[in-house]
């Protein structure tokens, strides 16, 4: 009797198990979570949604809260990186603009940014009191109009050919280059940092250069050099795109620190605007087609700047053209909470009713 009552136990708590897992298993949380992409090539859905996002650093948006995180592994560009190892993203997009949000851990903010001056070793004078601004680079490929991924790991360059970083063959990208001291949070803005506010060479020399919004740099950058679309400011940093029609705040940014993390909103619309030459330089985006993008991070308080930084892999970006982030989660939380308890409650009644066959099916075995 008691063999025979074991015999049948195991089989009976495995139905229930099989039962209890299924239907947890049928439980789907609504709130994000963080997605598990594989780290080398991690791939990243642009979430669509009715919404506009307000740039302004917080990632406040209701509905940035029913996108998921993906967390993407940084890996320093010289021996005197290292300095951020992770950074987590979010992309959407609302049908013409694309928007992104990134947060990584800084224990230091820094707005302010002392002259590049390299040390005896190779790497950047940096101590508590001499540093520079810290920095986030969306880096996006152009290579078949964007679709390509590209055969080189992705780098920064802001100067000349033949400084480090630059010369490297195959790549062609478009750069959103968002630097602390620059956007509306940062002690330069409205104006570049190093004074005179104005164009000093190029077409528009002499005229004043002001910050229309808060913004990041939008920069074309190949194997020779980085190129700055449409601003001229440059001098002898880096080169300039040499056209009077360009449109250099193209790229809208804001970052805010608080606990030691950076939170950074980067936001463009899809197309480049109208009566500029701004589309041979800029990344264009259209709805259910995937691009590639690398981040690139550094802590200028750590001696992190120009071609010393923290790189992630390339990221395949595809704009959904589905509505994922539903308006009706974003501005009731309340009823997205409601739906996850619907979901919970018919999952529990189908574990129930698994119980209830198996029972049914374990009695009558029993029985005969
Ligand atoms: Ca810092």
């Amino acid at each position: 009797m008691t063999v025979a009552t074991s015999r049948r136990a195991l089989p009976l708590a495995a139905i229930l198990l099989l039962a209890f897992s299924t239907a947890f298993g049928l439980y789907v949380p609504t709130a994000a979570a963080a997605t598990t992409s594989d780290p080398a090539s991690p791939q990243v859905t642009a979430y669509r949604t009715g919404y506009q996002v307000t740039v302004d650093g917080s990632g406040e948006e209701p509905f940035w809260s029913s996108v998921p995180w993906t967390t993407l592994s940084l890996s320093p560009s010289d021996s005197f990186a290292g300095a951020v190892n992770q950074v987590d993203v979010k992309i959407a997009h609302n049908d013409s603009w694309i928007f992104v949000l990134a947060k990584w851990r800084d224990t230091t903010q820094s707005r302010l940014t002392d002259p590049v001056v390299k040390n005896a070793s190779g790497g950047f004078i940096h101590n508590s009191t001499y540093y520079y601004g810290d920095i986030l680079w969306a880096q996006w490929s152009l290579f078949g109009g964007g679709s390509e991924k590209p055969n080189v790991t992705a780098f920064a360059h802001t100067r000349f050919a033949g400084t480090p970083g630059s010369g490297k063959v195959g790549l062609e990208t478009n750069v959103w280059s968002w630097r602390s001291y620059e956007d509306a949070g940062g002690p330069a803005y409205p104006y570049h940092y190093f004074p005179p506010p104005v164009y000093t060479w190029g077409p528009k020399a002499g005229q004043p250069l002001v910050f229309p919004y808060s913004s990041a740099y939008d920069s074309y950058l190949n194997g020779s050099a980085q190129y700055f679309v449409g601003t001229g400011v440059m001098r002898v940093e880096a080169c300039a795109a040499p056209y009077d029609d360009l449109d250099p705040f193209v790229v809208r940014a804001m970052g805010s620190w608080s606990d030691s993390y950076w939170t950074v909103e980067l936001a463009r619309p899809f197309t480049s605007p109208q009566n500029t030459s701004n589309a041979q330089f800029d990344v264009q985006f259209a709805q259910g087609n995937s691009y590639w993008v690398a981040f690139l991070v550094a802590d200028g308080n750590s001696g992190e700047v120009y071609s010393t930084n923290n790189v992630s892999p390339w990221v395949r970006v595809t704009l959904s053209s589905q509505y994922d982030a539903p308006e009706q989660m974003a501005i009731d939380s309340s009823s997205a909470t409601l739906q996850a308890q619907y979901v919970a409650y018919a999952a529990v009644a189908v574990a129930v009713a698994a119980v209830g066959v198996a029972l049914y099916v374990y009695l009558r075995r029993g029985r005969s």
